[in-house]
């Protein structure tokens, strides 16, 4: 049986990454709801998430996605940010949202449109040195939608040469994460499909390039944690972005979809001894509340990732690999399920009274009276958006 003070200490040393964007308006393209209190500013959206980590006590850093963003005095973000008990964290840039951008970002067929993407992605590298972020997360939703609408190896070779442009720039310490998604808003081609795609450019472009999983990007049916366990074994995976779907890229709370599948994936984080931050794994949520508040939102999510953490960590691993030599199918199964079926909640509440925290922070946030306050205070001003 895994050692509970270890397994404490693991949940303790948790380190979930929250994206700012999840705090403001969000919703598809048949409507964006509005909701009460919602910020309107970088530094009101790092307020509510320095409330996520005040009651779960292991999100202590809030990724930005530029320009939605963008500030006159990144430093100064910071510095506000440390006042709240957070930092800022990994800084996404955005091609996908100019209206230049209609047929592609850095691969697009118009090398003006090139230079300006690849502009945008190296002033993201300049609030990097700002902000003291080590990862640059690039998502492109570059793509075609029609057979023959462009050359789909001329594509590959602009971005390849938009990446290594970026990854030339990048300081010591800074890392490139490369995220793939399957489809949307391109229909025929996305340029980073897959996982594989993701892969051999990060191989082809150094150590400071790996992979980020968004578990909303695949097929249905796709196995993410053998794509996990793959990227782990060649050291190139660098991120996660949580959140779950029933259909395709629906961003709603990580686990809340398919609670079991994050379970197998933390299985293979924990196997692949990835879970300590020293491992250099950026867990990080991506997920937006369309209707739902979105501060508990997070603190929900949060919890979700912690209670699948937990049961990964319950897994009898002296158990598992015995059964696994003894080829013994079923009792190796049991093992991985015991481990699923175990109510962590207890232990995670103890986790949290150990740290001096409120056992429940779903409660706990609720009866501090911060929802009420921002829905009085945030009066006027324009609501966070995707500002598409
Ligand atoms: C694209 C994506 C990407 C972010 C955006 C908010 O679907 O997952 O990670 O830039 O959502
Ligand atoms: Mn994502």
């Amino acid at each position: 049986m895994p050692d509970l003070d270890t397994i404490k200490a693991e949940l303790r040393a948790q380190r979930i990454e929250l994206p700012s964007w999840a705090f403001g308006n969000s919703g598809t393209r048949f409507k964006v709801f509005p909701q009460a209190g919602v910020p309107r500013t970088p530094p009101e959206k790092i307020a509510d998430a320095a409330q996520v980590h005040a009651y779960t006590g292991v999100a202590p850093s809030v990724a930005l996605h530029i320009p939605w963003d963008r500030v006159d005095d990144y430093a100064e973000l910071g510095r506000n940010a440390k006042d709240l008990g957070v930092e800022l964290g990994t800084i996404n840039a955005n091609v996908f949202q100019d209206n230049d951008y209609m047929l592609g970002s850095v691969t697009n067929p118009d090398p003006a449109v090139r230079r300006k993407a690849l502009g945008h992605l190296l002033e993201c590298v300049d609030i990097m040195d700002q902000t003291g972020s080590r990862d640059l997360k690039l998502w492109f939703s570059d793509g075609t939608n029609y057979p023959g609408q462009d050359d789909i190896a001329a594509r590959q070779g602009r971005l390849s040469e938009a990446l290594h442009a970026v990854y030339e720039r990048l300081g010591a310490d800074q890392r490139i994460l490369l995220e793939y998604k399957l489809f949307e808003p391109a229909f025929y081609t996305m340029d980073v499909p897959d996982w594989g795609t993701a892969y051999a450019h990060c191989v082809e472009l150094g150590p400071k390039a790996a992979v980020v999983v968004d578990t909303g990007h695949h097929a249905p049916g796709t196995n993410i944690e053998f794509i996990v366990a793959v990227l782990l074994r060649k050291g190139k995976l660098g991120g996660f972005d949580f959140n779950s779907r029933f259909y395709a890229d629906d961003d709603l709370m990580v686990g809340a979809a398919d609670p079991f599948q994050l379970f197998r994936i933390m299985a293979e984080v924990v196997a692949g001894h990835a879970l300590r931050p020293a491992a250099g794994i950026a867990f990080m949520l991506d997920q937006c509340h369309n209707i739902e508040p979105k501060i508990p939102g997070q603190i929900r999510s949060v919890m979700n990732v912690q209670e699948a953490t937990a049961k990964a960590l319950l897994i009898d691993r002296s158990a598992l690999s015995a059964a696994q030599r003894a080829r013994d199918v079923l009792g190796a199964n049991a093992v991985f399920m015991d481990a699923y079926n175990t109510d962590v909640r207890p232990l995670l509440a103890g986790v949290r009274t150990e740290q001096g925290l409120d056992p429940d922070p779903v409660a706990a946030y609720a009866a501090s009276g911060y929802a009420e306050r921002i829905v009085a205070e945030r009066v006027g001003g324009t609501a966070a958006g995707w500002g598409a």
